[in-house]
């Protein structure tokens, strides 16, 4: 019996291995640096843990010969002891595109490790990659009658060979069983009958078991929820309650680790229209809660994203709704920011353009035709002065020439991107150590943005629907948001 259930096993494995501090948008897109080697990386993550991870890599020039990945863990234990690394396809028809899918055997906070070989020499870089379960595959219909009755057929089996044995196991050819035997048979095939049923029981148990505990894995790594109490009239506090009891145990808001300048980068985004949009960045109190004296607020029911970056590295957004009243509160200072604007429309798939606060432009440089869900693409920006000149004075903001959010009309993605992509800036960080020569992790963007006109965030959309994506940069000391509104198939 165990026999059979260790059989089954490998089966319902196969049909398991058929697919976040971002919601709803789990796969990785990263542009960057791996030595003198400009690199597009896009990091497909497996729907269940072990599972397949699909990475692509295009790369800016065409002098890189081979490229090699690795997964291993971010940080602590065995982060600096790889696994034999694979090598990547090159593709024939454009030998600067890429391929080849790594195993992630755990979850967590995990990197995929790309080292370059090429006209330049050798170039590394590391993506960090958050590696969960997002669900439990079910095991279809037919599936599961076919192993149901071959487990039917090798249980009674299992009955009628011992009965056979005790029968007629040393009969002479011809020779009838004696009614002794025939009488101890029967006894055995009752006693094995009970013993099948048994390992049944306990293997279904074991199953039991197992799954739950898969279940449980997949619950720990859903985006927590963001408890909010507003305070003395404008003081909003927030506390993260995770989707499962060890949640709490494991990942501590007392230990989150900086990211771009802040513990916490909260969003709250006034909903259904997504009319208004705050940017703030709360401060850690007491027991690990957060809390932020809000600014001027229009009322209404806002929508909360809040994104830390734990210890490990591992990115997580709690997720939560608010209904504020009209607040007045205090002006904005340090990197806090806010817009208000019209609410979302249907959009029109052509190259758009937006009116800044400070009267200047944002455009989003985009090719005409119909956006696609999961396709990696360079959402790229320029903005104007008022007089529709390339500005020349964009300043880096938090760090870098811009930041930028993704939002779902229905809230089930969200995604806040940089111009290195969607990688949390912290665990981008964090990821170089011990790489051959650690590149600055923020230079793209920062670079760039100081003296260029556009900024650019790698990314794709996660599934259809509608987005609002909202663009923010900073010139002459002031944070302007741009707002473009996408339809995606
Ligand atoms: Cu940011």
């Amino acid at each position: 019996m165990r026999l059979r259930v260790s059989a089954i096993l490998p089966l319902v494995l196969c049909a398991a291995l058929t697919m976040w501090a971002h919601v709803g948008s789990p796969d990785v897109y990263f542009e960057g640096d791996a030595g003198p080697y400009h690199l597009f990386v896009t990091v497909r993550v497996p729907q269940v843990i072990p599972g397949v991870a699909e990475i692509r890599v295009r790369c800016a020039s065409g002098d890189v010969q081979t490229m090699q990945f690795v997964s291993m863990r971010l940080s602590g234990p065995g982060s600096n002891l790889p696994p034999t690394p694979d090598l990547a396809q090159q593709s024939r028809e454009d030998p600067q595109f890429f391929t080849g899918s790594l195993w992630l055997m755990e979850s967590g906070a995990l990197r995929v490790r790309i080292r370059v070989h090429g006209a330049k020499g050798e170039g590394e870089v590391s993506v960090p990659v958050p590696s969960f379960a997002q669900r439990t595959l079910t095991m279809d219909k037919p599936l599961k009658g076919i192993l149901g009755l071959l487990m039917l057929f090798l249980a009674v089996g299992m009955v009628f060979i011992a009965g056979a044995a005790v029968r007629e196991g040393n009969l002479a050819p011809g020779e009838k069983p004696a009614p002794s035997k025939i009488r101890r048979a029967k006894m055995v095939m009752a006693i094995t009958a009970g013993v099948v049923v048994g390992v049944l029981y306990l293997g279904r148990a074991w199953w039991g078991a197992e799954a739950g505990n898969y279940e449980r894995g997949v619950n720990f790594f859903r985006p927590p929820v963001a408890e909010t109490t507003l305070e003395n009239g404008n003081r909003l506090l927030i506390r993260a309650r995770g989707q499962d009891k060890e949640w709490s145990n494991q990942v501590k808001m007392e230990e989150v680790i900086p990211d771009h300048n802040h513990l916490m980068h909260l969003f709250l985004i006034r909903v259904p229209g997504m009319d208004r949009l705050l940017h703030l960045h709360p401060e850690r109190i007491e027991g690990g809660a957060y809390a932020e004296d809000l600014p001027a607020i229009s009322a209404g029911k806002y929508q909360v994203f809040a994104d830390v970056v734990d210890k490990a590295g591992f990115p997580w957004t709690l997720v939560g709704e608010v209904k504020l009243p009209q607040i007045n509160g205090k002006p904005l200072t340090g990197d806090d920011s806010s817009w208000s604007g019209a609410p979302l429309t249907k959009p029109t798939g052509e190259a758009s353009t937006f009116l800044l606060q400070d009267g200047g432009h944002m455009t989003w440089e985009r090719t005409s035709g119909p956006l696609k869900a999961n396709t990696a693409m360079n959402f790229t920006f320029s903005v104007q002065t008022k007089e529709a000149k390339p500005v020349q004075d964009l300043e880096p903001y938090m760090g870098m020439a811009g930041h930028a959010e993704f939002v779902r009309s229905d809230m089930n993605a969200f995604a806040h991107v940089h111009p290195a992509g969607s990688v949390a800036m912290a665990a981008l960080e964090l990821a170089q150590a011990g790489v051959l020569e650690a590149p600055p992790a923020m230079s793209g963007g920062m670079a760039m943005g100081a003296q260029s006109a556009e900024v650019s965030f790698p990314y794709g959309f996660p599934q259809p629907g509608d987005y609002r994506i909202f663009v923010q940069i900073k010139r002459g000391g002031q944070v302007e948001t741009g707002v473009f509104d996408a339809h995606v198939e």
